[in-house]
């Protein structure tokens, strides 16, 4: 057998695991372009995670209660295990966690734009459970379907996760409605500053990204980015009417014949500003993560030479 031959057999073993529906694992030989393609969307998806942590971490300390307090403190230490199973599973791909932290702060990977923007009352940690976390759902259980492995069942507890810290956005946002009218405005100006920016978390308008055909064809995305943005924006508004907030979209109309919600345009500039780093909290965010990294490096020197004298020990 030629060498062409035999990358001809390969290719066409992959083909089939694939189009069976079966998983793709670490051990199985996979197309260069595939496991690139996995690195990057499973790196930027864990950075996400604990970028994430930031806007929420900053009402630790100003939580109204004891109970808000520990709840907020649960979710973002979910956040952080949702980070460490995604670089796990990235490292399933032959890359380092140490690598892409280092692309990350260096500014080479990216990571969700809806990070990106501040936190101005404690209403934002309730929005961001209830819209942040709805998208994240709306995009993440598909991906429990991807056909590489490793990341398939990462998300399955992710997502559980996920539904969790939803459940608690609203159930605030529900409080904060039952209470005070300067409360409700608060709610109001929340979902009002962070509604365009969850629709953009779903990425470009399907017209304008480059990833989604192939990516569907190795099943690792399984609906496009306008698909998932449709569903999102379907689940939320009979949530939005529960609530009582309005959402900010002159635009939004039901469509009896296409049974779904018809919505305005996101302003795509400003995704595109987002992602190029020049959002109203991206420099802050980075920063922010690098002197984390900087002031744990005492820590990662104390693990490895612990793991070393146990190895000597073991010896
Ligand atoms: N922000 O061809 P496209 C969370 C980039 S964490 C920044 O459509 P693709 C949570 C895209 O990477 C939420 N960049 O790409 C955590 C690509 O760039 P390159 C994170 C974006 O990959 C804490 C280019 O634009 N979720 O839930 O097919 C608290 C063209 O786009 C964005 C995930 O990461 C964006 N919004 O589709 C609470 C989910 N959109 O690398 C909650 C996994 C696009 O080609 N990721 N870009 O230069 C995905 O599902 C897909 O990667 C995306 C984009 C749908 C995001």
């Amino acid at each position: 057998m030629t060498v062409s031959e035999a990358v001809e057999a390969l290719e066409g073993r992959f083909d089939a695991v694939v189009a069976a529906e079966q998983r793709v694992e670490p051990r199985d030989w996979m197309p260069e372009a595939y496991r690139a393609t996995l690195v990057r969307q499973i790196a930027q998806h864990a950075h996400s995670e604990i970028i994430g942590m930031q806007p929420e971490g900053a009402w630790l300390t100003r939580a109204p209660s004891l109970r808000r307090k520990a709840i907020l403190l649960a979710k973002a230490q979910d956040e952080a295990g949702h980070g460490l199973y995604l670089y796990a599973a990235a490292e399933t791909l032959g890359v380092d966690r140490a690598e892409l932290t280092e692309k990350l702060i260096s500014g080479r990977q990216k990571y969700s734009s809806i990070f990106n923007y501040p936190t101005l009352s404690f209403a934002d940690v309730g929005v961001i459970g209830w819209l942040v976390d709805g998208a994240a759902i709306c995009n993440q259980v598909p991906l429990c379907r991807c056909s590489y492995g490793p990341y398939a069942r990462a998300m399955v507890r992710v997502c559980k996760e996920e539904s969790f810290h939803q459940r608690q956005g609203f159930e605030l946002l529900m409080t904060m409605m039952r209470g005070t009218e300067a409360q409700r405005a608060m709610v109001q100006d929340a979902v009002d500053r962070w509604w365009w920016p969850s629709l953009m978390m779903f990425g470009p308008p399907d017209g304008d990204s480059p990833n989604t055909a192939q990516s569907m064809a190795w099943r690792i995305k399984r609906h496009t980015n306008d698909e998932l943005r449709q569903r999102f924006v379907d689940m939320t508004v009979p949530q939005a009417q529960h609530l009582g907030v309005t959402l900010p979209d002159p635009e939004l109309v039901w469509d009896e014949e296409r049974g779904s919600w018809t919505f305005g345009e996101p302003d795509w500039s400003e995704l595109k500003q987002v992602i190029k780093g020049q959002g109203p909290c991206n420099a802050q965010r980075i920063e922010r993560r690098r002197a984390a990294h900087e002031d744990g490096a005492w820590v990662r020197e104390a693990a490895l030479a612990h793991a070393e004298k146990q190895k000597e020990r073991n010896r």
